[in-house]
């Protein structure tokens, strides 16, 4: 089924969206600034699973997201696709997944903005899917990365060994094994069934074991043999997985790359919303990334963090507003 990558090759620049729960505090806990990546809140402040839920997802309510001008704002960019947080690492779906509790479902908005998103996609033209974390879960008691609640696989690096911890303790390799039945592979046949992505992106790989990741590949083709698939589904020295390669994260420059590959970069230092950093990179920067992909052809999927309201962040619709002009007189 090589066919399902054409229309990502064609479609070059895209949107990459992380927008969750933790939007909302965008980098502030209990009057604290907590640097880094604001979509990491949950891991930095040990953030118990209930708290987590109480101030969190029970509250969350963006009343003034409006889909339409997100994919307004994207498509008047030039971007061609959008790939956006349907579950980051927190485990919180941000749709009403039928799987579990850690949904939007239990929160004060009554919508579904992953089905508004799909749904604007679609009236547009531009080509739509979901980030989906599939090995890190912070919120599910048999999934690698709470170590904080629970005695989790992949955990603290001391513990229970960080990366590569089947290798050091094989004998937690069930527990993650039923997570994956339980969580992973439910809820990823679910959003391909239900919205019919174009793209799913996956990351941290190296949190589950190879096998895991294969059998998530497998239930993945069952549903859908042609949807995209991002080379973080899985990696190992001596096979690719996926359909394309994705470069480290945060580029400045382009090295040699054999094949299909995408680069992510963010506006300012964090993928998720956050309130205090303000390192956002000038026009110019982005301009000059967008030659330097297109000379090494390579896709680009530009990051950007909506906040927790539902509008986007002025400072990342400045930065889009200057690509689309540039891009309507040079693109
Ligand atoms: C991961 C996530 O942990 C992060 O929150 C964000 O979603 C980002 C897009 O991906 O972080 C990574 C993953 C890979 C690298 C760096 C950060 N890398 O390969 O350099």
């Amino acid at each position: 089924h090589s066919s399902r990558i054409t229309w990502w090759r064609e479609a070059k620049f895209g949107c990459f969206i992380h927008w969750g729960v933790y939007s909302v505090p965008g980098g502030e806990w209990k009057g604290k600034k907590v640097g880094g990546y604001a979509e990491h809140l949950m891991r930095k402040e040990k953030i118990s699973r209930k708290e987590y839920e109480e101030k969190l997802i029970r509250t969350f309510n963006p009343t003034e997201f409006d889909a339409e001008a997100w994919v307004k704002l994207i498509k008047e960019a030039g971007m061609k696709y959008l790939v956006i947080t349907a579950k980051h690492h927190d485990g919180v779906a941000m749709y009403p997944s039928a799987i579990g509790d850690y949904t939007i479902a239990c929160s004060a908005f009554p919508r579904d903005p992953m089905q508004e998103l799909a749904d604007a996609c679609k009236r547009h033209g531009i080509r739509f899917g979901f980030y989906y974390s599939h090995a890190f879960d912070w919120e599910h008691p048999d999934a690698p990365g709470n170590d904080w609640d629970y005695n989790n696989p992949g955990g603290d690096k001391n513990l229970f060994g960080g990366t590569n911890w089947y290798d050091h303790h094989p004998e937690l390799v069930p527990k993650a094994v039923k997570y994956v039945n339980e969580k992973s592979i439910p809820q990823i046949r679910e959003l391909l069934k239900k919205y019919h992505p174009d793209i799913i992106w996956f990351d941290t790989p190296h949190k589950l074991p190879l096998s895991e990741n294969i059998r998530i590949l497998q239930a993945i083709r069952e549903v859908d043999p042609g949807v995209v698939v991002n080379g973080r589904l899985a990696r190992s020295a001596a096979v690719s997985f996926g359909d394309y390669k994705n470069t480290a994260d945060r580029p400045t420059e382009f090295y040699p790359v054999e094949g299909d590959w995408e680069a992510i970069p963010t506006t300012n230092e964090s993928y998720g919303y956050s309130r205090f950093d303000d390192s956002h990179k000038p026009l110019g920067f982005f301009i000059q990334l967008m030659a330097k992909a297109a000379a090494k052809g390579g896709n680009l999927l530009m990051n950007i963090g909506p906040m927790g309201n539902g509008l986007i962040d002025p400072r990342d619709t400045l930065i889009l507003h200057g690509i689309g002009q540039w891009m309507s007189k040079y693109g």
